[in-house]
C-alpha cells in the first residue's frame, strides 16, 4: 500500500490526501511530527534528505514535493481529466504547479507561516503584497471559468487550493476575490473531498 509521511497542519501533505482521496487510492498515513522536529532526524533524512514533508512511498517509488507527487498519482492512478497528455493542455496545468511553488509560497503560504506559526524571518509586508498580488490574478482568471483550466478539475486546482483556501489563517482576507470564493466552494463540493484544520 501506498505510505504517505505528512503533517495535518501541512498543506502539501494535505493536498496529496486531497489527491488520493478524490482517486479513491487507498494509502497509509504517517505523521512526521514537524513540532518535534522528526522531519530533521536521521531516520527521517535517509528518505527525504530535503527534510521536508510530504514525501510519498509506491513500491519501489520514493518521491518528495507534493506537485511532483500529484503529478505521478494523476498519470499512475488517474484518468487523462487531471493530467492532460498533449503538449499544450500539459503546460497548462504545469504553469500552475508552478505558480504554486512561487507566487502562492511566496503570498499566502507564507502569511500563514507566519501568523500561526510564528516564523518571524518572513516578511509578511511582503508576504501580504504578493498574496494580493497572486489573488488579484486568480480572482480574475477565474471570473470567467469555473476550473483553472478547461471544464474539469485538474491537479492544478487541487496544487493551487489548498493555501489559496488556508489564507485567513494568513490573516489575508478573501472577501475581496469573490471569484476565489466560488472556486473554493467548487473544490469542496468534489466527490471524495476531505477537509483540514482551517478550511
Ligand atoms: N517543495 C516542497 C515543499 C514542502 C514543504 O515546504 N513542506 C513543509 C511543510 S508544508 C516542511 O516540511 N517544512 C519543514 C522544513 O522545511 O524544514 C513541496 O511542495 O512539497
Amino acid at each position: 500500500m501506498i505510505k504517505l509521511y505528512g503533517h495535518e497542519m501541512s498543506g502539501n501533505s494535505y493536498k496529496v490526501r486531497l489527491f488520493l482521496e478524490l482517486l479513491s487510492v487507498e494509502y497509509e498515513w504517517i505523521k512526521v511530527d514537524l513540532m518535534k522536529a522528526e522531519h530533521k532526524s536521521p531516520e527521517y533524512l535517509a528518505l527525504n534528505s530535503f527534510g521536508q514533508v510530504p514525501l510519498l512511498i509506491d513500491h519501489e517509488v520514493k518521491l518528495a514535493d507534493a506537485q511532483a507527487i500529484l503529478v505521478y498519482l494523476a498519470r499512475k492512478y488517474g484518468d487523462e481529466q487531471w493530467l492532460p497528455l498533449d503538449a499544450l493542455p500539459l503546460a497548462q496545468v504545469i504553469r500552475w504547479l508552478s505558480t504554486t511553488a512561487g507566487e502562492v509560497r511566496q503570498g499566502p503560504e507564507n502569511a500563514r507561516l507566519y501568523h500561526l506559526f510564528g516564523t518571524t524571518s518572513i516578511n509578511i509586508e511582503r508576504a501580504e503584497q504578493k498574496s494580493d498580488y497572486i489573488l488579484t490574478q486568480l480572482n480574475q482568471h477565474l471570473s470567467t471559468r469555473t476550473w483553472l483550466e478547461f471544464e474539469h478539475p485538474t491537479i492544478a486546482d487541487i496544487a493551487v487550493f489548498p493555501y489559496v483556501a488556508l489564507a485567513r489563517d494568513g490573516k489575508i482576507d478573501l472577501d475581496a476575490y469573490p471569484h476565489v470564493l466560488a472556486w473554493i466552494d467548487r473544490v469542496k463540493q468534489l466527490p471524495g473531498y476531505i477537509s483540514m484544520a482551517g478550511l
